[in-house]
């Protein structure tokens, strides 16, 4: 499944309808399957001093941030390296979430002017935050090298018939494009741009109450996100960049999803927020990573089942993957399945998940 088809989905909001998008059921890929190892982490510290939204990463507070990993194909080690570097760093304090990001880039071109417009046919860079993690209700903005934005809000993922509420706008967002070179100049050779953001956490509570997780966070909380780079192959022609025909998008993320969807939340990486020294907390991997992957993985076993047999599996059994016995029930209901996963028999159940791939504890 290709971002074209959220592309598709996305124009007439654009016009300005929140339309509804029936369920689709994309065939279930192989990658879905199998264990998905740990996502990425990053541990996000307090802001020392102000930061000051100018696209500029000199400010002395983003000098204790830690640089991100480069980040890969969205497919993960399966694909080549990317040809550019993207990076990002992170930091917060009582009002804010602040992202830094560096893309490499010896070509810096831009043409979407209009707010909203679907950023992604531009280069771009994107950020993707669900605070409480459960693949619901999670929030998407999008940014080019002209500082026009895009942000939107997903009543759920697309596969699972999700609305796109492009009318949702950040409360407060501010963000600032610097571009190192020259924008849509073939002439010469750029180094790229920084982006600068400032996400403030009443830009959030949209996203989750406050008895599903803590926003503004504490220490120790984490959230889901994820970044990905929109890259563009371009001919230049009579002084002017021309994206070539026909070919898709590079899609660079920082945890790679596995497929070519940044709509599974549940692949994203970790956010965790430190009150600690920068530099001196240790990102803890999720304890329930392992229940949580076993969870999804069962989702997709029963969109594959429903896929060949008109309806879903009546019990984990049948769902084909190798399991611990009595670990995994399955219930059908009138519009789909609810699972839930206990660690014993006697256990109350840990994780519930839904026909519409909402994870909930
Ligand atoms: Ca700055
Ligand atoms: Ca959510
Ligand atoms: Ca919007």
């Amino acid at each position: 499944m290709s971002r074209r088809r959220v592309f598709v989905l996305a124009l007439p909001l654009v016009l300005g309808a929140a339309v509804a998008v029936p369920a689709a059921d994309p065939p279930v890929a192989a990658e879905m399957l199998a264990p998905y190892p740990h996502p990425r982490g990053y541990v996000c510290y307090r802001a020392a001093a102000p930061v000051t939204i100018d696209g500029d990463l000199k400010d002395a507070a983003w000098e204790a941030a830690p640089w991100s990993d480069a980040f890969g194909d969205i497919e993960g080690d399966k694909k080549p390296k990317p040809r550019h570097r993207t990076r990002v760093k992170m930091l917060w304090d009582d009002e804010a979430l602040y992202i830094a990001a560096e893309l490499e880039e010896p070509h810096v071109w831009g043409t979407l002017k209009d707010h909203d417009s679907v950023i992604f046919t531009d280069n771009d860079f994107e950020v993707f935050l669900d605070p409480d993690g459960d693949n619901h209700l999670y929030g998407e903005l999008e940014l080019n090298a002209l500082n026009t934005t895009w942000d939107l809000l997903l009543t759920k993922p697309y596969k699972d018939g999700g609305h796109a509420v492009n009318a949702w706008e950040i409360t407060g967002l501010k963000t600032a494009v610097k571009i190192n070179g020259t924008l849509n100049d073939p002439s010469d050779t750029d180094q790229g741009w920084t982006v600068e953001i400032k996400w403030p956490w009443k830009g959030l509570t949209e996203l989750a109450s406050a008895k599903q997780v803590s926003i503004p966070p504490v220490d120790g909380t984490q959230y889901r996100i994820n970044f990905s780079r929109v890259e563009w192959d371009v001919d230049i022609a009579d002084g002017k960049y021309t994206k070539v025909k026909d070919r898709p998008e590079h899609n660079w993320v920082w945890s790679p999803q596995g497929v070519i969807d940044m709509h599974r939340p549940e692949r994203w990486g970790y956010l965790q927020f430190s009150t600690a020294k920068p530099g001196t907390a240790a990102f803890k991997p999720d304890p329930d990573w392992t229940v949580r992957d076993t969870l999804h993985r069962a989702y997709y076993a029963q969109r594959a089942y429903h896929q060949k047999h008109g309806k879903y599996a009546p019990t984990a059994a049948d769902l084909g993957l190798k399991l611990p016995a009595d670990r995994l029930n399955v219930e059908t209901t009138r519009r789909g399945f609810d699972m839930w996963w206990a660690d014993d028999k006697a256990a109350k159940p840990r994780y519930t998940i839904t026909h519409d791939g909402r994870i909930s504890k």
